[in-house]
């Protein structure tokens, strides 16, 4: 891992939302996609060097959904570029971590990513991402 690929923040409502980071960051969201295999619609914004990336849920069952039920709205995740994300995903099982996706699936903006359990990171979801 070498540096934060982006963070990613819960929203109820993605449309006001847009809006609010908007006025927050004095620049837009420069795009809009649905990852139906997520059940998410997410936003991204670009801040400098760094990307935020906001997740409507778009279904009941989509982690979204579940997390804003339980904690409301707010930092869902934080995904950290990986070079190889299957060496990654060694590497960390042996080292303990419970890894939620022993075989990484496509994700948002063109990425490969995978999961770790936020029980197994003092209550951190991490998401490793590779470029595809
Ligand atoms: N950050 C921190 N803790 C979280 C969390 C999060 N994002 N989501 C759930 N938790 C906590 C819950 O609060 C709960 O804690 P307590 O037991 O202390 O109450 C615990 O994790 C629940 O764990 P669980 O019963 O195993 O499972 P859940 O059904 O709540 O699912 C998780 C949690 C992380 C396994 C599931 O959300 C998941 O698989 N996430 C990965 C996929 C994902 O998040 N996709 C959406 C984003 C996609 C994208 O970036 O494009």
């Amino acid at each position: 891992m070498y540096k934060i690929e982006h963070i990613g923040i819960a929203v109820k409502d993605l449309e006001k939302s847009n809006l609010l980071f908007a006025s927050l960051f004095g620049e837009k969201h420069y795009k809009i996609e649905d990852v139906l295999s997520e059940g998410v619609k997410t936003s991204f914004f670009q801040v400098g060097s760094n990307k935020i990336e906001l997740l409507e849920a778009t279904n009941a069952n989509s982690a979204i959904a579940k997390f804003i039920e339980k904690k409301g709205e707010g930092i869902h995740h934080i995904a950290f570029v990986v070079k190889d994300i299957n060496f990654e995903i060694q590497r960390l099982k042996k080292e303990g971590f419970t890894v939620l996706n022993e075989v990484p699936k496509r994700g948002a903006d063109n990425k490969l990513i995978a999961f770790l359990h936020p029980k197994s990171t003092n209550g951190i979801l991490v998401e490793l991402c590779q470029d595809l």
